[in-house]
This record gives structure tokens, C-alpha cells and sequence, in this order.
């Protein structure tokens, strides 16, 4: 990775491998005051008889940060699914990118039992992973809405995919039920 105030002087500010994988992937480097980055690919994975991919690189998109991200608000409180009622067989599963390092697969169901102690429309953010194009179903329960998620991933490891509903939730205690066909990591209430 280099940087440049001019596009002509080209300072590097970073190297290194990155892993031969699809998906997203994180090239951390100092802060730096430039106008311009470049990344220059030295090498591929592929070798000379497969011409279809060597010296090839597709690249969709290309976003660069000046911070770390950090979460748009912080005062929600987080309920890990392995932590609920899994009343209908859902599994508890380890899931090492997960909060808690675990996660719930369906079929089945989870029960969190919420606190609100004023009630109200709440934001509910479903975290969890999924392998193609999957769903989650929420409803608070005794209410009459649910909400349908859906939610794409490239995998059931990683990475985790956060979708947020409104659902009106009743002072004290709630229970907020999940079924799906994606895993479930965590809700996270604000
Ligand atoms: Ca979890």
C-alpha cells in the first residue's frame, strides 16, 4: 500500500501477504496525510498454466477509513442467543467469531427474556452469520408482528451480518422469540 500527496511521489506505508481467500479483507496502516492510496498487487496465488487467474485480481470495492470503526451507539444492551430458552431443539454451537464464543443454530427457536422497564418502540439488532441468502423471523411475543430478516452472507463462521427492526415492547418484562435458517449470535436492544 502506498500513499501520495501528488500521485506522482509515491511513499509506501504498508506490506505484507494477504490471506488467498474471497471475502473482505483488512489492510491496517499508519495514519497518514496523503491524497491519494495505491495498492500494489506483486503477486497471486496462481501460476503461469492457469491463465484464467494469473496474475489477476478482482477487486469490487475498495473503502479506506481514517479511524476504527466503532459502533453508532453504545448504549445498547446485548443478550447472547446461546444464553436463551431453546424450548423447540435450536443447538448451542461454538462460534469463534462470536460474542460469548457461542451461537445458536436452527431449527428451532430462542427465548430472551428482555427487560424494558418503560416499554416502548425499540430498536432490536439481530447479529448473527449465514451461508448464502437466510432469515431471521422476530416477534415479541404476545404481540402480533413479526419481522422477517434477511441477511447474505458467504459463510456460517464469518462474518457477522448485524439487521436491525423496530418493535414496540411492553414496560417489564418482554420475551423476544427468534426462529431462522441464519445462526444467531446476539440481539442488541436500544
Ligand atoms: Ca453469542
Amino acid at each position: 500500500m502506498e500513499a501520495s500527496q501528488d500521485a506522482v511521489t509515491w511513499t509506501s506505508v504498508q506490506s505484507g501477504v494477504m490471506p488467498s481467500a474471497r471475502a473482505v479483507q483488512f489492510v491496517d496502516f499508519p495514519a497518514v496525510n496523503a491524497r491519494y492510496l495505491r495498492l500494489n498487487v506483486t503477486s497471486t496465488w496462481s501460476a503461469a498454466n492457469a491463465p484464467n487467474y494469473y496474475k489477476k485480481l478482482r477487486i469490487d470495492e475498495v473503502w479506506t477509513g481514517g479511524e476504527y470503526a466503532r459502533s453508532a451507539n453504545t448504549e445498547g444492551v446485548s443478550y447472547e442467543a446461546e444464553a436463551g430458552l431453546l424450548p423447540d431443539g435450536a443447538k448451542r454451537v461454538r462460534c469463534d467469531n462470536c460474542s460469548g464464543g457461542l451461537k445458536v443454530q436452527f431449527p428451532g427457536r430462542v427465548l430472551l427474556p428482555v427487560v424494558a422497564p418503560l416499554g416502548g418502540e425499540r430498536v432490536i439488532t439481530v447479529v448473527g452469520t449465514a451461508e448464502g441468502t437466510k432469515s431471521f423471523d422476530v416477534n415479541v411475543v404476545n404481540s402480533r408482528t413479526t419481522e422477517r430478516i434477511m441477511l447474505t452472507g458467504w459463510s456460517s463462521s464469518a462474518p457477522l451480518i448485524g439487521r436491525a427492526v423496530t418493535a414496540k415492547l411492553n414496560p417489564g418484562l418482554n420475551l423476544v422469540s427468534i426462529t431462522g435458517t441464519a445462526d444467531l449470535d446476539r440481539i442488541v436492544i436500544n
